[in-house]
């Protein structure tokens, strides 16, 4: 699509699927790097796929906003500019697909979060009995985001366009192959010749995102107004820290410049991907969970607290023998810069915000560290109290008696199954045969230490549950 010179807009090279605050926090601000280093034509056209809050708040600002990086020591403002329109996909599906098989458009950005996929989180195969997915099946115009990606893919295929490079930003495990495998399964259904084209032709590459992007509130908005005399309606507040690492596996080897906006272009990111998944968003989750139930807001304060200091370092000297480091990384060294980017007093990351969506982001977080664990006899008590908690937590009431506003696609079914069952060690065994969460085999493992953890978070709190398994 051609640049918007009346209103200074880049020509569109990417559509961005899931337009949240951390893609505009981090692929809006690689991709802008990329093109005032090296040019291109790569404008995003970023969509929603739900509400139309993002598009309403961004369109009177010609869809530029400004990100804000916050700092230990300072705040640093910058104005991002690479946005050239925003659509609602609920409002107008066809436009969204128009625009995914523009010819111009090469890339297609995901971050639809691990519940966007509609996948089973145990296993990664598509949910073929997701009521989206079910939709997506009958008809042409789409809901899902597999089903965008399908029925886009069919549109160029008819067309006699080549495939755009699927490009997922989400915090899944090898994340490219799974969406492949995913696309390839709904493509199949639909129209076999569909499948093998996207086979042959398509590209997924896997990559490793990481920036801490906690959502922007109404007094950040208010405060950035404030110190800066101009509203914006849609800021994006994150940590100074950004890393990205991609595979170098594009359609025709088309992209952005990545490499000289600092991402790392590699062959193979599944050892980049692994250290993330595991040290960071496995010790995320479970600082997320205990720390919430100990009454902690954020992360920060969280870490603050000495128990829960002590908490992540254990939690660390469980899973860093389960990461193989990539080359030339030292993961104490890894763990110590993580420990610091959670203690940042500016960046308030909210335990509720992380604790979401548990059901999808425990088994690539957690539950693949502590099969390892178990495996090889290596100790497993910190992780397990964080299953713990996270189980305590789903059952929907805090310690001090107030309901949890438990936000999961599952939330429902996981507090049924709390609710009828009496005392800790009953909960831990109706939540562990849930095997869109928990594999059979790993739940039977997995038993008797979260019953213990369980049982002691239950009699004497999360604290000293939290407390028992640092020492
Ligand atoms: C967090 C992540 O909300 C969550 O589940 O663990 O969003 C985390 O902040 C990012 O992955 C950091 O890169």
């Amino acid at each position: 699509m051609p640049a918007d010179l009346a209103n200074n807009r880049p020509a569109t090279g990417i559509v961005h699927l899931g337009l949240g605050a951390f893609f505009r926090a981090f692929g809006c601000v690689y991709i802008a790097d990329a093109m005032a280093a090296s040019g291109g034509d790569w404008g995003i056209i970023g969509v929603s796929l739900r509400s139309p809050d993002t598009r309403d708040a961004l369109r009177p600002q010609n869809w530029s906003y400004t990100s804000v990086s916050l700092g230990a020591d300072g705040e640093k403002l910058r104005k991002i500019d690479v946005l050239s329109d925003v659509l609602v996909a609920p409002e107008d599906p066809d436009a969204v697909l128009t625009a995914m098989a523009d010819p111009g458009v090469k890339i297609v950005t995901l971050t639809v979060t691990e519940k966007g996929y509609c996948h089973n989180p145990s296993t990664g195969a598509l949910n073929l009995d997701h009521p989206d997915i079910q939709y997506d099946l009958a008809h042409d115009l789409p809901v899902s985001a597999p089903g965008y990606l399908v029925r886009a893919l069919a549109r160029r295929h008819v067309a006699g366009v080549p495939p755009f490079t699927v490009l997922t930003c989400d915090n899944l495990p090898e994340n490219g192959k799974l969406v492949r495998g995913m696309v390839l399964q709904l493509a199949e259904r639909i129209d076999p010749n569909l499948a093998a084209w996207i086979a042959a032709e398509g590209r997924f590459p896997s990559t490793m995102v990481d920036r801490i992007t906690p959502a922007t509130t109404d007094d950040d908005i208010r405060r950035l107004a404030a110190q800066t005399g101009t509203h914006d309606a849609a800021p994006v507040m994150h940590e100074p820290f950004a890393q990205w690492a991609v595979e170098d596996n594009f359609v025709d080897g088309q992209r952005p410049d990545l490499g000289a906006a600092g991402a790392e272009m590699v062959a193979d990111v599944t050892a980049h991907e692994h250290m993330k998944l595991r040290m960071l968003n496995g010790t995320h989750s479970a600082l997320a969970y205990t720390g919430y139930l100990a009454g902690h807001e954020t992360i920060a304060e969280t870490v603050a607290d000495p128990v829960f200091a002590a908490y992540v370092r254990a939690l660390w000297s469980e899973i860093m023998p389960a990461v193989v480091a990539p080359k030339g990384v030292s993961l104490t060294q890894y763990a110590d810069a993580l420990f610091d980017r959670y203690a940042n007093p500016a960046i308030r990351h909210r335990t509720w915000q992380i604790a979401m969506d548990g059901s999808q982001k425990l088994p690539q977080r957690l539950l693949g560290t502590l099969r390892e664990n178990m495996d090889s006899a290596r100790p497993t008590t910190a992780m397990c109290v964080a299953v713990a908690g996270w189980m305590r937590y789903v059952s929907g009431v805090d310690e001090a008696g107030q309901p949890i506003d438990v936000r999961d696609p599952m939330a429902d079914r996981l507090h049924a199954l709390a609710a009828q069952a009496t005392g800790p060690a009953e909960i831990v065994a109706s939540l562990l045969a849930v095997e869109d969460i928990f594999p059979a085999d790993l739940a039977q493992r997995m038993q008797v230490p979260v019953t213990q953890a369980a049982e002691q978070i239950w009699a004497d709190g999360v604290r000293a549950a939290v407390k028992g398994a640092s020492s």
